[in-house]
C-alpha cells in the first residue's frame, strides 16, 4: 500500500514520544524523531525506496527503522508502535498536546502521582501536587493549567470567517516587512473551504530576511503562544486559539511552494503522478527532470514564473484554488481554459432576509437602503412563518398587513429603481406541509421552504417531508437544506442525491445559504448539481443589515460548487427574477 512521506513521518514521531513516556533509551528514542524529521523534508517520495528495499540510503535511517517503515507500507502496522500504545495509556498520550508538557515530565506525573486523564492532572496541577515534585514547581503548574484551559476552550477547527479576521491583519503586518518578496494564503483557507484548521501563510524571501521575518511574526501582538520556530517554517497560537504557520522559501521557489501548501493533498497527489508521467518530478521547490533511476534530479530545474508554468509543464491550464479538490477539475482544465463561475459582481440583489416582523434587527425600509447602499436592485424578504412562534413568526393576518407596508416602500423606492419581493420562510412542518393555507402561499412573491424542527428525524421520514415542499407549487427555494451548524451540529441526514434531482425536476432551486455557520448546500454536491442542472440562491439569510455582507462567503461556496451565474437566481435582474419566480 503506498503511504505518504508525511504519515510515515507521524508514526515515527508518536514512536518518539512513546518511546520517551515509556522511558526507554533515550538515543533509541531520539533516532526515531531524527527519521521522522528526514523523511518530512524527504524530497523525493519515499514508496521509491521502500520498492527499491533502499530506505538505508537515506541519511539518518538505520536498518532497524527501515525494518518499520516496510512494514508499515506492507501491513498498516508497526510492531514496537503497536506494543508501546499498549502500554501507555491513552488518557496519557493526549497529554502529549498540552503544549510545554514534555513527556519526560509526563512519565513523572504519570508515574509518581498514579493519574492518567487530563482532568486528574488540572486537579493535581490546582492543589499543589504537580508543583511537589521535582523538576517542577509552581510555575509549571500554572503552566500546564492554562495549556489545558486553552485546549478546552479551542476547537480543533474555525469557520472560514474566523480564519479571514486572523490572516487578513496578519498578512498586512508581514507584508510590510523588509525582504518580504511575495506573500500570500495557502491551504484550506486559499481554497476557499468552509471551515479552517489552522492557517498557512507563505513567502517569498532571500535567506538573509528570514530570521527577522520569524522574529516579527512569533512576536505579533496578536500570538499567546509560539508553537515552533525553525528555518524555513514557525507556527503560533493566536488569542483566538487559532494555530498559524508560516512558511519561508527562495523568491524563485514561490510558486512550486504556492502550489504543494495550498493543496489539497488529494489535488497534489494527482499533480505529482503527472509530473512522473512526463519524467518529472514536483514538490514544494520546484519542477526537476528524473534521472535514470526515477530520483528527481535537483541539478535540471525546469523553469517556471508562476502556478500557470507548472500547469502547462504538465499539460493542464490554471486551476484555481476552490477548485482543487480532485473532484474532476483536472480533466476539465486539460480540455477548457477556463470554468465559468459565478463571482461576486454577478449578484444583482439580495434574497432571505428577515425584518422585525420575525426575528430580524432591523425594519423592511432599513433592510431595504442597506441592500441600495450596496449597489443591490431588490430584497426578497422572508420573515418566519406561523409555527416559529420562537421566532416570531408571522400570522396571516400580520402576512397581509406587511404586504401593505411593502407595497408602500415598493412605491416609495420606485424612483430608484429597487424593489421589494414579498417573500416568507415557511416552515417544513413534520408532515412535509407548508405553513399557511395554500390561498395565501400562493399570493406571496415567494415561498423558501426550511426545516426548522425536527432536523434528526430518520432519512427516510426527513425525505418525505422535503418530497412534499419540493412538490408543493408554491416553494420556490428550499432554505438551508441540512440544518446543519458549522462545527457545532451535524445536519438531517438526507439522500442528496435524490433531492437535487427532485428538485431540479420540479424547478424549485436549493439555496446556498451564505451565513459562514452554515454554507448549506454544502459545495460538494456541487458535481451533482451541475449535471442535474439545479438552480440555486446565494442567500445570505440576514438578521441584520451587516449580515448582508455574508453573501460574499456564499459566493465563495458556489464557486467551489462549480455554479456558473446562470444557476444563481440572484444573479437574474429584478424582473427576470419575478418571472422565474412566477414560472413553477
Ligand atoms: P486544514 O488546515 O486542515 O484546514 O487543511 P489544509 O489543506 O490547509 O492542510 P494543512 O494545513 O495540513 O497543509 C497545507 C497544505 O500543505 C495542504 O493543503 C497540502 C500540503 N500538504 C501538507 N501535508 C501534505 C502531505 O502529506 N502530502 C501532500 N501532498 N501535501 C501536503
Ligand atoms: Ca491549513
Ligand atoms: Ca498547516
Ligand atoms: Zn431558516
Amino acid at each position: 500500500m503506498p503511504v505518504t512521506n508525511q504519515e510515515v513521518a507521524k508514526r515515527l514521531r508518536e514512536i518518539y514520544q512513546l518511546m520517551q513516556l515509556a522511558g526507554e533509551n533515550r538515543f533509541r528514542a531520539i533516532a526515531f524523531d531524527r527519521a521522522a524529521q528526514t523523511i518530512e523534508s524527504l524530497n523525493d517520495d519515499i514508496n521509491q525506496y521502500i520498492e527499491n528495499d533502499n530506505l538505508t540510503d537515506i541519511k539518518g535511517i538505520g536498518n532497524s527503522i527501515a525494518e518499520d517503515i516496510t512494514q508499515y507500507a506492507e501491513t498498516g502496522k508497526i510492531d514496537v508502535l503497536e506494543s508501546l500504545r499498549e502500554r501507555i495509556p491513552e488518557g496519557v498520550i493526549k497529554w502529549l498536546d498540552i503544549s510545554g508538557l514534555g513527556p519526560k515530565n509526563i512519565a513523572k506525573i504519570h508515574k509518581e502521582l498514579g493519574i492518567s486523564t487530563i482532568e486528574e492532572l488540572k486537579k493535581a496541577c490546582e492543589d499543589g501536587r504537580v508543583a511537589e515534585l521535582d523538576g517542577l514547581g509552581e510555575k509549571s503548574a500554572q503552566k500546564i493549567i492554562q495549556s489545558i484551559e486553552w485546549m478546552e476552550q479551542y476547537d480543533e477547527r474555525c469557520r472560514l470567517d474566523e480564519a479571514i479576521v486572523i490572516a487578513e491583519p496578519m498578512i498586512g503586518f508581514l507584508n510590510e516587512l523588509d525582504g518580504v518578496e511575495e506573500i500570500k494564503v495557502a491551504g484550506s483557507l486559499r481554497r476557499s473551504a468552509e471551515t479552517i484548521g489552522d492557517v498557512d501563510i507563505l513567502i517569498g524571501a532571500d535567506e538573509d530576511h528570514i530570521s527577522g521575518i520569524f522574529d516579527a511574526f512569533v512576536g505579533h501582538e496578536l500570538v499567546v503562544e509560539i508553537l515552533g520556530r525553525g528555518d524555513t517554517k514557525s507556527s503560533i497560537r493566536t488569542q483566538a486559539g487559532r494555530q498559524v504557520d508560516l512558511r519561508i522559501v527562495k523568491p524563485e521557489q514561490f510558486p512550486a511552494a504556492l502550489m504543494y501548501f495550498t493543496g489539497s493533498k488529494e489535488h497534489n497527489v494527482v499533480l505529482r503522478q503527472r509530473a512522473r508521467e512526463r519524467g518529472l518530478s514536483l514538490n514544494e521547490y520546484g519542477l526537476f527532470k528524473l534521472d535514470e533511476e526515477g530520483d528527481t534530479n535537483f541539478d535540471k530545474p525546469i523553469d517556471y514564473d508562476s502556478e500557470s508554468d507548472i500547469y502547462q509543464t504538465l499539460d493542464l491550464n490554471f486551476i484555481i484554488p476552490e477548485l482543487r479538490e480532485d473532484r474532476g477539475e483536472i480533466e476539465f482544465f486539460e480540455e477548457n481554459e477556463k470554468m465559468n463561475l459565478v463571482a461576486d459582481d454577478d449578484i444583482r440583489g439580495v434574497i432571505h432576509a428577515h425584518s422585525t416582523w420575525s426575528d430580524g434587527k432591523f425594519s423592511i425600509k432599513a433592510m431595504a437602503e442597506a441592500c441600495i447602499q450596496r449597489g443591490y436592485e431588490y430584497l426578497g424578504i422572508t420573515d418566519h412563518s406561523q409555527t416559529a412562534a420562537y421566532a416570531g413568526g408571522l400570522s396571516p393576518d400580520e402576512v397581509k398587513q406587511q404586504w401593505e407596508e411593502i407595497d408602500q416602500l415598493n412605491e416609495a423606492f420606485a424612483d430608484q429603481n429597487f424593489r421589494i419581493f414579498k417573500g416568507i420562510e415557511s416552515d417544513i412542518l413534520g408532515d412535509g406541509s407548508l405553513d399557511y393555507e395554500d390561498d395565501l402561499l400562493e399570493q406571496f412573491d415567494f415561498v423558501i421552504a426550511s426545516v426548522h424542527q425536527g432536523i434528526a428525524m430518520p432519512r427516510s421520514k426527513m425525505m418525505e417531508r422535503f418530497r412534499k415542499a419540493i412538490t408543493h407549487p408554491a416553494t420556490r427555494i428550499i432554505g438551508h437544506p441540512t440544518g446543519r451548524l458549522l462545527l457545532r451540529r451535524d445536519g438531517s441526514d438526507l439522500d442528496m442525491n435524490e433531492l437535487i434531482e427532485l428538485a431540479a425536476k420540479h424547478h424549485t432551486a436549493i439555496e446556498i445559504n451564505a451565513n459562514p455557520r452554515r454554507l448549506d448546500l454544502d459545495w460538494r454536491h456541487g458535481n451533482k448539481a451541475k449535471d442535474a442542472g439545479l438552480m440555486s440562491a446565494i442567500n445570505p439569510d440576514a438578521h441584520h443589515t451587516d449580515g448582508i455582507d455574508d453573501i460574499q462567503y456564499g459566493v465563495k461556496i458556489a464557486r467551489k460548487g462549480k455554479f456558473e451565474p446562470a444557476r444563481i437566481l440572484n444573479t437574474k435582474s429584478a424582473d427576470e427574477l419575478a418571472k422565474w419566480f412566477a414560472k413553477k
